[in-house]
């Protein structure tokens, strides 16, 4: 009896042994990347000097800076285009579709191996691929053809049981289990589904699961790859890339998910896992409703929304948006005339791209209350820093968009049970890998926002420097480097960006960091949570910083940290306590698992979270110098 996790890890085993704990080293059959992370990843890519990828299979996809209001972003994806003809990879251009919506549609099979430089890549755990997030090094070295190396989690049984209520579906399930675990529960744990529960749950469904999994702080998510899968692969025309994968049992422990009993839920302002039922909340007036991004933009979930706005429009006063998520559901709805319902509504159909979830357009007004079917409600992250923004499943921001108000959708009469296609129509807009011989001839364009990476020197034996900022607990990387609109766009260039470090929570930040020449950050518990931004670590390497201090840590943000050579350190209760802003610190580094720390207040010793690889690449500067040597490069 193994779990999911356990059969597919084996299978792609290179080093280690899956047992909770453990560092394992897997093989990487495919890899994704987004344009916001795909720039540095490639440019790291490029820096390890091989001719071409060496995965079954590696996606460039645009998707999250496609707003262009100069010539910057324009740049980035002229430079993913041809870094993607040069060296053999699947090119997504802008306008095709969110990443995880079309690696599911298109590329995500059962039993595989996928990587991707974005934190929501288990989507693809829908169908029985073992998928993580990662930061872009970590990706590049993986189309490099190394091994990912990960901690192998505990692996936690979700049992579903009967099925879901009208007018209560896959997000609340998904909001069920944060509601359970919170933004920390996850952590060192894969989520497997399993059980009578799961077969009412077609793919899209168990994609949205699995994406909202991500904000526990789980590795990765899994469902059972059964006969609902087959159907999905083959109405995809992709019938040949199934493989039964069934649940066999094995948990490390088990929580039990009745859906019959399941209900509307809602997660507050400004924490997924700050979760309600709706009808304990209902009544707060709405501005703004976003229907799309990576967990609520299938057509399923379009369809349903659809149904419930034909022949209405949404209250005055509400600003409705839907970014669909691909073209295929776009191509759909314009077929079956629901693209008419929502138009006739009064809804504004976006591009088919991240938007508004990455705070791309799409700001809610001052002070205004949004509800959006995304996966995170981060202050700020919406674009507009004092806007209240709710995480609900399509139904009830249909319902709300209607009413103006937060509704449980429970009172809006007849479900709408929709019929899914099938065969879907072909996913439109891929350009596939050029040919070695034809790619050896592109040349990669690089536009003046593409700037170099810079050198990683090694570790200092003796760190000096000072406590920069004290940060509380579960700080995300949209704290520590935000996106959007007018950051976006400097992902490429690191100079520019790091001028945004903290800006969020301290404008004097990155000045204050410059003028020291470095120094410390101290966090509280599951620092860095969120994205898988590597940029959030490389700004700080950047500005001098060569330890950040915290109780706890995200798992994707400390690989970040240790892949730019920047030292995490174990704090407790009251060393935390302790250490105030602008502290004067000296690490001595002779030892690089139990550090000692002098301070006014005398000395204490911190551990470290590193295995003996990782000391090694916090040593020699990062993980891109020790892979040329390890390469040979
Ligand atoms: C996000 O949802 O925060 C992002 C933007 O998709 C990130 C990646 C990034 O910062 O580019 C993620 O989730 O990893
Ligand atoms: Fe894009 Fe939002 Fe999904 Fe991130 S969470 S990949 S920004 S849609």
């Amino acid at each position: 009896m193994a779990t999911l996790l356990e059969r597919i890890v084996r299978r792609h085993l290179v080093e280690g042994r899956p047992s909770p704990g453990e560092e394992v080293a897997v093989r990487v059959d495919q890899t994704l990347t987004q344009d916001a992370t795909g720039t540095l990843a490639y440019l790291e890519f490029e820096a390890l000097g091989l001719p071409r990828v060496r995965t079954e299979l590696s996606v460039s996809y645009v998707d999250h800076n496609t707003l262009q209001t100069d010539f910057r972003s324009a740049d980035d994806h002229r430079y993913l285009l041809s870094v993607a003809r040069r060296y053999g990879i699947h090119f997504s251009p802008p306008g095709t579709g969110i990443c995880h919506q079309l690696h599911l549609e298109r590329f995500a099979s059962p039993g595989k191996t996928l990587l991707g430089s974005d934190s929501h890549t288990p989507t693809a755990g829908a169908v029985g691929c073992l998928a993580m997030g990662a930061g872009g090094l970590d990706v590049a070295l993986a189309m490099a053809g190394l091994p990912y190396s990960f901690t192998y989690p505990e692996v936690l049984g979700i049992r579903l049981s009967g099925e879901l209520p009208d007018w209560v579906s896959a997000k609340d399930l998904a909001l069920e289990v944060l509601r359970r675990l919170g933004v920390r529960g996850g952590r060192g744990k894969a989520l497997e589904y399993f059980g009578a529960g799961v077969r009412g749950l077609g793919v899209p469904e168990r994609a949205t699961v699995a994406n909202l999994g991500t904000e526990t702080g789980a590795t990765t998510s899994l469902f059972p790859s059964d006969g609902v899968t087959k159907q999905f692969l083959r109405a995809q025309g992709r019938e040949g890339d199934w493989t039964p994968l069934p649940e066999e049992g094995g948990y490390g422990e088990v929580e039990e998910v009745e859906l019959g009993r399941l209900e509307p839920l809602v997660a507050l302002p400004h924490s997924p896992g700050n979760v309600r039922p709706v009808r304990e909340v209902e009544g707060e007036e709405v501005q703004q409703v976003v229907i799309g991004s990576c967990t609520n933009s299938s057509l399923r979930d379009l369809k349903v929304v659809a149904r419930m706005l034909k022949g209405r429009r949404v209250a005055e006063g509400v600003d409705l948006l839907i970014s669909p998520g691909s073209r295929q559901v776009v191509e759909h709805l314009v077929r079956s005339g629901e693209m008419r319902y929502l138009l006739r509504a009064g809804a504004r159909i976006l591009e088919c791209a991240c938007g508004p979830c990455i705070g791309m357009g799409g700001a809610p007004p001052s002070g205004a209350a949004s509800l959006r079917t995304f996966n995170r409600n981060f202050e700020g992250r919406s674009g507009t820093p004092d806007a209240r923004v709710f995480l609900v499943s399509p139904e009830v921001a249909a319902a709300s968009a209607l009413e103006g108000r937060l509704t449980d959708p429970r009172g809006m009469g007849r479900y709408p049970r929709v019929r899914m296609p099938g065969r879907f129509l072909p996913s439109s807009g891929f350009l596939p890998p050029l040919p070695p011989g034809e790619a050896e001839r592109v040349e990669v364009v690089r536009g003046p926002n593409i700037r170099p990476l810079p050198e990683f020197s090694p570790l200092p034996h003796v760190l000096e420097g000072r406590v920069l900022l004290k940060v509380g607990d579960d700080v995300s990387t949209d704290h520590i480097l935000p996106a959007g609109a007018e950051v976006l766009p400097l992902r490429s260039n690191l100079p520019e960006l790091a001028k945004y470090t903290f800006s969020r929570l301290d404008p004097t930040f990155y000045r204050r960091a410059e003028q020291e020449g470095g120094g410390f950050v101290v966090g509280g518990e599951n620092y860095g949570q969120g994205s898988s931004r590597e940029h959030a670590a490389l700004v700080l390497r950047y500005l001098g910083v060569r330890a950040v201090m915290a109780k706890s840590f995200a798992r994707i943000h400390l690989d970040n940290l240790i892949n730019f050579g920047i030292l995490p350190l174990l704090l407790n209760a009251s060393q935390y306590e302790e250490l105030e802003k602008g502290e004067m610190l000296s690490l001595d580094t002779a030892g690089l698992r139990r550090v000692r720390v002098r301070w006014k207040g005398g000395e204490m010793v911190l551990p470290s979270p590193l295995s003996e690889k990782e000391e090694e690449m916090v040593r020699v500067g990062g993980k891109l110098p020790w892979a040329r040597k390890v390469l040979g490069r």
